[in-house]
């Protein structure tokens, strides 16, 4: 049951009018018409919702300006699609009609980026290293913007409740504790007046982490008129006003010496925000520095990072948020070092790998990574591909004429810090049942949790029930993102097992309760290789992936087929990064990939043969030591992917190329090297 499917009695349903310029003043804002229109209950304006309060964004970089959140446009429109007002109809479609009737006029104003947040990382060597070094390598990636898409679009159903004045919400969300807070707080209300459900969700990405204005808008309107109040928006609104991931600008400079050892890494990073931030808007600009320099060694860093508002549309956390962007850069600078040293690109990066013996090792950029034998990652999949066999086809491919390539991308996850709740409760028959502050959002956590309590417990799992995402029902939390629910959640509920057991022991009677809230040591970071080879078509640009590679270490694994679905699932977003997602945006800041027809999605069959190869070093964080696996894919596979276009292309000379890999974008690169030469 998705939100969508929620039965709400007799509910007015909100269509939105949204701005179609991105940058400018209302002037007129004429709503008669759509509230004479037939079955339209009321139309709201930014006067109507001009006092509720902020949705709190997470400070992870110094904040120097905060972009304001505005429920409904106020006198001003910050973004393209930034809502301007609200129809509430007894139906959906005579909402949505009413809404064509409101008249907005707003006069466009000029616009420049604001800078929203900013940081440095140094340790004041980098030129110094970078003067000594026999090579600098430099490269700049320009990731595309992308559009999460999860299955069911945002949604949300809040049910009024005359008697308590209270609401009940369901909301597709990957953070029902954290919808309930930041709902109280905006809207000024008591939270124990707000219960939140999460139904099923289909996929979430990290676009569902945070609360939208739209949402707030919905259950401020059912508050305002005492009715069940339902939105759940249309494919071409979530192009437009749903978060999009990556949009990163990374550049960097890597220097090394000419027997391969790295001396210094200099790297900006400049992450796109929108009109307003979602709780997690700066934490993509922040990974995208922070990761750096992935599992490497290198003396003397310079990384800066900025997080800079436009008026596109809003951004956010999306599976890998920044991770991606801060390896891609990474692997990308390697290649093209090994490319001017001549040394082989596995053996380049073996050498500058953080040995094991190094683990725990602190990094200038605050983080400490925590175990594992990141070039065990290496070895493993040079086995596992017999890599001195691919590159002896892959010379014998070039001799034909043939433009093959093959991509190496290590890459690093952390997972996420803090605390996580568990409520274990043993009844008298000897059923189990496990409430968790932690979520699901389509990843199959119930299983996981299940299987953890079975196996702490020593009973049958078909006795244990799992309750999540129901703030009613379980104990405050988190939720499900940065990769946290395993290793955080799970290890609560390790430990409320835990707790049962002893109290058992010490035998106390039937019913047991134990409540646990779990804080984790620090992040667990998981990593592996990833190998891809791919061909590309000389007359028609078109590439193809044949195979990819994957060896990853997620520390304890709870449930192989659920990590083998993340390595999966991660690695479709990863592939769909690489070789064909994009939002594009015309010169006037009009969305031109509105729909499906526009935006091109991975389907089954663009997914090549993929290869799994994983190993397990615990975590010393967590009581589980597990580490997060759901980004592993999109972060290991774009730069694999691109790293092997640039190689298949490097006999003529290409040396950077920019994602999404199209056929087109490919086969203007192979023109013009073939042009440069003649
Ligand atoms: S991008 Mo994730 O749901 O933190």
């Amino acid at each position: 049951m998705f939100t969508d499917d929620v039965k709400l009695t007799n509910p007015l349903h909100v269509a939105f009018v949204r701005s179609q310029i991105a940058s400018g003043e209302i002037v007129e804002l004429e709503t008669e018409d759509a509230l004479e229109a037939e079955g339209v209950a009321a139309v709201h304006t930014g006067a109507d919702v001009a006092d509720l309060g902020s949705l709190s964004v997470n400070p992870v970089l110094p904040i120097k300006h905060l972009p304001p959140f505005s429920v409904l446009a106020q006198a001003t429109v910050r973004g393209l699609g930034q809502p301007v007002a609200a129809v509430l109809g007894e139906t959906a479609l005579q909402a949505a009609d009413a809404a064509e009737l409101v008249y907005a006029e707003i006069e466009p104003t000029e616009s420049s980026p604001i800078l929203v947040a900013e940081k440095n990382w140094s340790n004041a060597q980098y030129e110094e290293a970078a003067a000594k070094a026999d090579h600098v390598v430099s490269c700049t990636i320009q990731h595309p913007r992308l559009a999460p898409s999860p299955m069911e679009p945002r949604s949300i159903a809040a049910a009024y409740d005359a008697e308590t004045d209270c609401v009940t919400v369901w909301h597709s969300t990957q953070t029902p504790h954290r919808t309930r807070s930041e709902l109280a707080a905006i809207l000024g209300i008591e939270a124990k007046r707000i219960r939140v459900i999460a139904p099923h969700v289909g996929g979430a990405f990290g676009m569902k982490a945070s609360l939208y204005p739209e949402d707030v808008f919905v259950v401020w309107a059912a508050l305002k008129h005492k009715r069940d109040v339902k939105w759940t928006a249309t494919r071409s609104e979530e192009f437009l006003s749903a978060t999009h991931g990556r949009g990163i600008k990374s550049e960097g400079e890597l220097a090394l010496s000419s027997d391969g050892t790295f001396l210094g890494l200099k790297a900006m990073v400049e992450g796109p925000v929108g009109a307003w931030l979602p709780n997690s808007g700066l934490i993509t600009a922040w990974n995208a520095a922070r990761v750096l320099p992935s599992g490497y060694a290198v003396p003397a860093q310079d990384i800066t990072t900025q997080a800079v508002m436009n008026n596109l549309g809003p951004t956010g956390i999306y599976r890998g948020a920044g991770r991606p962007e801060a390896n891609c850069l990474m692997e990308r600078l390697i290649d093209k070092a090994a490319a001017v040293s001549g040394i082989d690109p596995v053996e380049l990066r073996r050498k500058n790998l953080i040995p094991a013996t190094a683990l725990p090792h602190n990094t200038l950029t605050g983080n400490t990574l925590d175990s594992g034998d990141y070039a065990k990652a290496l070895d493993v999949l040079c086995e596992a591909v017999d890599y001195p066999a691919l590159l002896a086809e892959q010379t014998r491919c070039r001799a034909e004429g043939q433009l093959v390539g093959i991509g190496i991308g290590f890459y690093l996850e952390p997972s996420g810090n803090g605390w996580e709740t568990a409520r274990v409760t043993l009844n008298e028959d000897g059923s189990v049942v496990v409430a968790s502050g932690s979520s699901s959002q389509g990843h199959g956590r119930e299983t996981a949790f299940a299987q953890i309590a079975a196996d702490a417990l020593n009973i049958d799992i078909d006795q244990i029930s799992v309750l999540l995402a129901d703030t009613a029902k379980t104990p405050e939390g988190i939720g499900a993102l940065a990769s946290r629910s395993t290793a955080i959640g799970g290890s609560a509920v390790l430990k409320a097992c835990e707790e049962i057991t002893s109290r058992l022991e010490a035998s106390e009677a039937l019913p047991i309760t134990a409540d646990v809230r779990y804080e984790n040591k620090g992040q667990a970071w998981g990593y592996g290789a990833y190998l891809a080879q791919v061909s590309i078509c000389r007359s028609t640009g078109e590439l193809s992936v044949e195979r990819i590679t994957c060896v990853d270490d997620t520390g304890t694994i709870v449930n192989p087929k659920l990590v083998e679905g993340q390595i999966l699932g991660g690695l479709a977003q990863g592939l769909g990064e690489a070789l064909m997602e994009s939002i594009v945006y015309d010169e006037d800041g009009q969305l031109l990939t509105g729909s499906f027809m526009d935006y091109a999605m991975p389907r089954a069959a663009d997914i090549p043969t993929i290869d799994i190869h994983k190993f397990e070093t615990p975590s010393p964080m967590n009581a589980l030591g597990a580490k997060g696996v759901g980004e592993a894919g999109t972060i290991g596979a774009p730069a694999a992917i691109l790293n092997a276009a640039v190689d298949a292309l490097r006999p003529l000379g290409v040396t950077d190329l920019t994602m999404p890999l199209t056929s087109q974008s490919l086969w203007r690169a192979i023109r013009s090297a073939e042009q440069g030469k003649s």
